[in-house]
């Protein structure tokens, strides 16, 4: 990959040739008989790393190699809407067009991108956090009684990566952008979503241009490695420090518009509805503040004194301090904040040194406040679909004798 910027005119001339000639393979196209068959997920999903959700797979905590900070490849969630594609680099071109184009294009005549002309640009790498809306959802029904529909993941839909990639605005800046281009929606090239009978077409959802022209990034990579097809090879969209439905997989298109764009993954799924929340509820964006240990749940602890370590992370920036409690909550105490990446985007590694605890069972709790001033509260917001558990988890441990 290489690391030395183009000019300006090589990406432009690069798109306006390919834009003539639209270089996705009709096959990317036609819509696929859409009802998702498996094998849902192609990485190995192994029952020590994994939990089997389906079309998903949750990371165990237990499997987390404490000395590690980012989550590697392999052992990072899986979610997927249907299943994942296979998409060859070759055949690959990402489609821009709409009227938030300096020079307006309707879908029919966008601007074809391949990964060579995104990655002539400069090159731009960011380590962050990335986390489904739902994780924590079955703790609303295991914690608060609470019936929620979607996947019961427990804390294992996250984890921390280094994508690299092109940022966003750089891309849009060279293809020229409208000044009042207000909303930029992302389509995947998996099959279209079909669920109770209706046909939601692509997994696609919009965002503001002002996230586009902040921190977006098209990545190809993470972890110095190119991306898996689980994760989205050959490129996907990441928003960092946002819900995970908002970084788009197997990035097909982009549409630029001078009017607010919609799609269902912003107006159905991933807001906030049930009796609490107004019909119109805002899209969920910033990831809230949520903790992890590292263990399994009902993992066994020695009665000697022992270190104990966890995660905590936020999507609107570091972690600024982290209290445990070893008594199902009765005390509290400082965990040492051992380890963060220095861009302060991903999770931040914590330590608590554990006495001599009395045999038999009990909960670890953790709670971090993010820079933000948010800190994890005691019950997190009910809603129906489950999103944004981010209140104190129970974890449950036996003491050995
Ligand atoms: N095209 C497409 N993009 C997608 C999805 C999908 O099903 N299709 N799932 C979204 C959701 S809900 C999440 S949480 C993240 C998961 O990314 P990962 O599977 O790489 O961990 O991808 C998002 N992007
Ligand atoms: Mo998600």
């Amino acid at each position: 990959m290489t690391e030395i910027a183009p000019t300006r005119r090589g990406l432009l001339a690069g798109a306006a040739v390919a834009g003539v000639a639209a270089l996705v393979p009709a096959s990317l196209w036609r819509s696929s008989p859409a009802s998702a068959q498996p094998p849902f997920i192609l990485k190995p999903t192994p029952p020590e790393w994994f939990v089997d959700h389906g079309t998903n797979a949750e990371m165990l905590w237990g499997s987390v190699d404490r000395r590690r900070y980012l989550t590697p490849q392999s052992r990072l969630f899986v979610r997927n809407h249907t299943r994942t594609p296979t998409i060859s680099r070759t055949g690959y071109a990402l489609r821009v067009y709409g009227d938030g184009l300096a020079t307006p294009r309707t879908e029919s005549e966008a601007l074809t991108l391949t990964l060579d002309d995104l990655q002539r640009l400069p090159r731009h790498e960011l380590t962050a956090a990335h986390e489904c809306t739902g994780n924590g959802r079955r703790f609303f029904t295991e914690q608060q009684g609470e019936t929620v529909s979607g996947t019961p993941w427990a804390l294992g839909s996250v984890g921390t990566v280094r994508w690299t990639g092109v940022r966003l605005r750089d891309v849009l800046r060279r293809l020229g952008l409208a000044p009042d281009a207000v909303s930029v929606q992302a389509s995947g090239l998996d099959d279209p979503y079909v669920s109770g009978g209706i046909d939601y077409g692509r997994v696609r959802r919009p965002f503001p241009v002002a996230k586009a022209l902040d921190d977006a990034l098209l990545a190809w990579g993470m972890n110095g490695e190119e991306l898996l097809p689980d994760h989205g090879f050959p490129l996907r969209l990441v928003l960092p420090g946002w819900v995970g439905i908002a970084s788009i997989k197997w990035l097909g298109s982009l549409e630029v518009a001078r009017t607010e764009l919609t799609s269902p993954w912003n107006t159905t799924w991933y807001r906030m509805t049930g009796p609490q929340w107004p019909a119109d509820s805002p899209p969920l964006t910033v990831n809230p503040v949520r903790s992890a240990w590292e263990l399994a749940a009902g993992a066994t602890l020695p009665s000697r004194p022992t270190t104990l370590t966890g995660r905590s992370w936020s999507g609107a920036g570091r972690i600024t301090r982290v209290s445990v409690s070893l008594d199902d909550g009765r005390s509290w105490r400082t965990a040492a904040l051992d380890r963060r990446s220095q861009q302060d985007r991903g999770w931040t590694q914590w330590s608590v040194r554990c006495p001599r605890l009395r045999p038999g069972a009990r909960h670890l709790m953790a709670r971090a406040t993010d820079e933000a001033g948010r800190t994890q509260p005691l019950v997190a917001a009910a809603n129906s679909q489950g999103y944004f558990f981010d209140a104190v988890v129970r974890h449950p441990v036996q003491v050995a004798a």
